[in-house]
């Protein structure tokens, strides 16, 4: 009798349990730089609510995408595939085949109530979702146009990261309580062209920032950096991306502004005009207009990364109160990593650490020990399957990211990673592969500029100094050759094996 109790109770035990699948919520921002994280060390602001992730989680010191850019990292999450498998290469051409197979249509499937809701930026409508409410394209800082189910394309007015923070919160008061929950929240908050919620504005003129050491990089032994487009001091355009236009006519018609009510533009005239004032009276050229562009970069940058932390915050709140946040996932990742002036540059795309590095920290309460800080390589490619393996739901065959759950039990090991970029357009970077291991960094760039590079990342953190071509490291090459040929094969990249094996005319 006794015992029979004991195996009723356990039995009991086991199905609450078993019923317990946690819920889950995804944070993904847009070009958000772990050098402005506080979590990830940077002095040049404080992110608490970003932070809190990491105290009572974990921060990957070593996160990577397989492909620095927007739409292909949110497609290589959603499928657990490399671009080359998913399809969705570059944000020039590609339009998401919602038809495929990916780790929502897996939760929806085994009773998940599944949302997007935020910037989503694969062109396409989204498939296997309970719900979304998506930003049309890039979508706008002020009064962005928003797509769902029910209304089709419409307005929606106000700050665009505290309307989409409006949004989950109205979606989470409103879901159906008997099922788990899978939400994504996709942030503007940080793009291009950097305009900050009014609250903010100002909120870091005081501060003079320090110029990274490769701010004047001369680009020596580097063909493809030499050709890029995406300088602060060349490129970055002081109308539409620093709001100093001389031309009130222009000014106008920019999209960002035109969008906006009287109201809003007065507040934002207040603001950049005087700025404008100043720049006109001091007649910049030369490096004293390229630091000048640096400055009011970094100070509009970290107001909107100011508005993405708070509503990260009030995310988490939201969870806090509604008792949630023990039976909750939560992972916040940047899309891709982002340059704050190092190389001169702004953008992405570049395998180069600052952005083929990514932000990426978890909180899942019971299973990740608060306050853990992991060196282990992962990647975006790896979200789907963790989420899968956390809902228990059986992750598929074909997927090419792997679980982190292990991790925690010291039970993953991943000693090299993949990574390849395609687009040709804006911003002029060549398209290139490559692997990145503990110590060395191994690129093949063709299409516009066809060369190899080779780093030692401990001996050159900045990457400046390639060693391709150099004598003594030959033996190395080869050694890294034959690893990114077994990846290539791994992942079963087929154009990179081509060109692999094509030597450099
Ligand atoms: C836009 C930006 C680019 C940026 C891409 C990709 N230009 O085209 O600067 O690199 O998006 O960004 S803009 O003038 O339209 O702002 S991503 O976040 O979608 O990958
Ligand atoms: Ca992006």
């Amino acid at each position: 009798m006794k015992r029979t109790g004991i195996i009723l109770l356990l039995l009991a035990t086991f199905c609450v349990h078993a019923q317990k699948k946690p819920n889950i919520v995804i944070i993904i921002s847009d070009d958000h730089a772990y050098q402005t994280i506080s979590a990830y060390g940077s002095k040049l602001m404080n992110t608490p609510n970003i932070d809190r992730i990491a105290k009572e989680g974990v921060l990957f010191n070593k996160a990577f995408v397989t492909n620095s850019i927007c739409g292909p990292s949110r497609a290589v999450i959603l499928t657990g595939k490399y671009s080359h498998k998913n399809g969705f290469k570059d944000n020039e051409n590609s339009v998401f085949d919602g038809n495929q197979n990916s780790f929502i249509k897996e939760l929806t499937r085994s009773g998940y109530n599944t949302a997007w809701i935020g910037k989503w930026h694969l062109e396409s409508i989204p498939q296997g979702f309970s719900y979304y409410n998506i930003l049309q394209g890039q979508g706008w800082y002020y009064n962005s146009d928003f797509i769902t189910e029910k209304e089709g394309k419409h307005v929606k007015m106000g700050y665009v990261t505290n309307v989409v923070e409006e949004e989950v919160e109205k979606w989470l008061d409103e879901r159906d309580t008997t099922k788990p929950f899978c939400l994504i929240i996709g942030h503007k908050n940080t793009h291009r062209v950097w305009i900050p919620d009014f609250r903010d504005m100002g909120e870091f003129d005081d501060r003079e920032f320090p110029l990274p050491p490769t701010f004047y990089d001369d680009y020596k032994g580097r063909e493809a950096a030499k050709i890029q487009e995406m300088s602060i001091d060349k490129d970055m355009i002081l109308g539409y991306d620093l709001k100093v236009w001389d031309d009130k006519e222009a000014e106008d018609r920019d999209g960002s502004v035109k969008r906006m009510t009287p109201e809003q533009r007065a507040q934002y005239d207040a603001y950049y005009d005087k700025i404008k004032r100043d720049f006109h009276s001091k007649n910049l050229s030369g490096r004293a207009l390229a630091e000048w562009k640096f400055q009011r970069y970094m100070k509009d940058y970290l107001a909107t990364a100011r508005s993405l932390d708070r509503n990260i915050g009030r995310t988490l709140n939201y969870l806090d109160i509604h008792k949630l946040n023990e039976n909750t996932l939560v992972i916040y990742i940047s899309d891709q990593g982002f340059y704050m002036g190092e190389h001169g540059w702004f953008d992405k795309r570049f395998m180069y650490e600052e952005s083929f590095k990514t932000a990426f920290l978890m909180r899942y309460p019971g299973v990740i020990k608060p306050g853990t800080v992991s060196e282990t390589f992962v990647m975006n490619l790896d979200i789907g399957p963790t989420v899968l393996d956390a809902a228990g739901v059986k992750i598929p065959g074909d997927m090419q990211g792997r679980s982190l759950l292990p991790l925690f039990k010291n039970k993953f090991r991943r000693d090299a990673v993949f990574y390849h970029y395609y687009e040709k357009g804006e911003h002029n970077v060549s398209p290139h592969f490559g692997i990145r291991t503990k110590r060395y960094k191994l690129i093949r760039f063709y299409d516009k500029v066809n060369s190899w590079e080779l780093y030692d990342l401990k001996k050159d953190k900045w990457e400046i100094n390639n060693l391709y071509g150099n004598k003594k490291y030959s033996r190395k090459i080869a050694g890294l050759k034959h690893k990114l040929k077994n990846l290539i094969i791994e992942y079963d990249d087929q154009d990179a094996m081509k060109i692999f094996e094509m030597p450099i005319p």
